[in-house]
C-alpha cells in the first residue's frame, strides 16, 4: 500500500454528498488518500491527533469539509503546517455562506486555502491538492496537463440549443 498523500477529512456524514466529488478527482488521478469523518466540535480530541499526526505520516495536503460554523479547516490548519484546502459545505439554513465566511475569513497567521462552497469547491480543491503534488512529480504533471487539455476540447464541442 502506497503511502497516503492526502487525507480528506469532513465534519459529519452528510458532509460526504459534497466532498465525494473530491475523492472523485483524487481517485481519477490515482493519488493515494483517505476519507474520513473528522468533526471539530464532536471529536476535537480526534481532530487534533489527526492535525498532529498529518506531517509525521507524510501527508502533503489536507482537503477539509464543514458547515454551519465550519472550524474543522482552520482548526487543523492551527496545528499543522500541511496545507489545509477548506470546503465550505451548503448548509440548510444559509446556503453555505456561513461555511464560506467560516473558512474563509481566517485572521492573519494561519492560511486555509478556501474553495467555492458545495461540489465544485470540492473537486477544485482535489485538483489544486493534485497541482501541488504535481510540482514535484513530472508524470503527474504530465497527466494533470492532459485532463485540462481534455476539457478544452469538451468545451470547444459544446454546441447551444436554437433560440425559444
Ligand atoms: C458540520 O455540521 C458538518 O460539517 C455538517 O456540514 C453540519 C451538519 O452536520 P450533521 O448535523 O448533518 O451531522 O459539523
Amino acid at each position: 500500500m502506497p503511502d497516503i498523500q492526502v487525507g480528506v477529512v469532513m465534519g459529519s456524514s452528510s458532509d460526504w454528498e459534497t466532498m465525494q466529488h473530491a475523492v472523485a478527482i483524487l481517485e481519477t488521478f490515482a493519488i493515494p488518500h483517505e476519507a474520513r469523518v473528522v468533526s471539530a466540535h464532536r471529536m476535537p480530541d480526534d481532530m487534533f491527533a489527526y492535525a498532529e499526526q498529518a506531517q509525521p505520516r507524510g501527508l502533503r495536503a489536507i482537503i477539509a469539509g464543514a458547515g454551519g460554523a465550519a472550524h474543522l479547516p482552520g482548526m487543523l490548519a492551527a496545528k499543522t503546517i500541511v496545507p489545509v484546502l477548506g470546503v465550505p459545505v451548503a448548509s440548510r439554513h444559509l446556503q453555505g455562506v456561513d461555511s464560506l465566511h467560516s473558512i474563509v475569513q481566517m485572521p492573519k497567521g494561519v492560511p486555509v486555502a478556501t474553495f467555492a462552497i458545495g461540489a465544485a469547491g470540492a473537486a477544485n480543491a482535489a485538483l489544486f491538492a493534485v497541482a501541488l503534488l504535481a510540482a514535484g512529480d513530472a508524470q503527474l504533471a504530465e497527466r494533470l496537463a492532459a485532463w485540462r487539455q481534455q476539457q478544452t476540447q469538451a468545451a470547444r464541442q459544446m454546441t447551444l440549443p436554437p433560440v425559444g
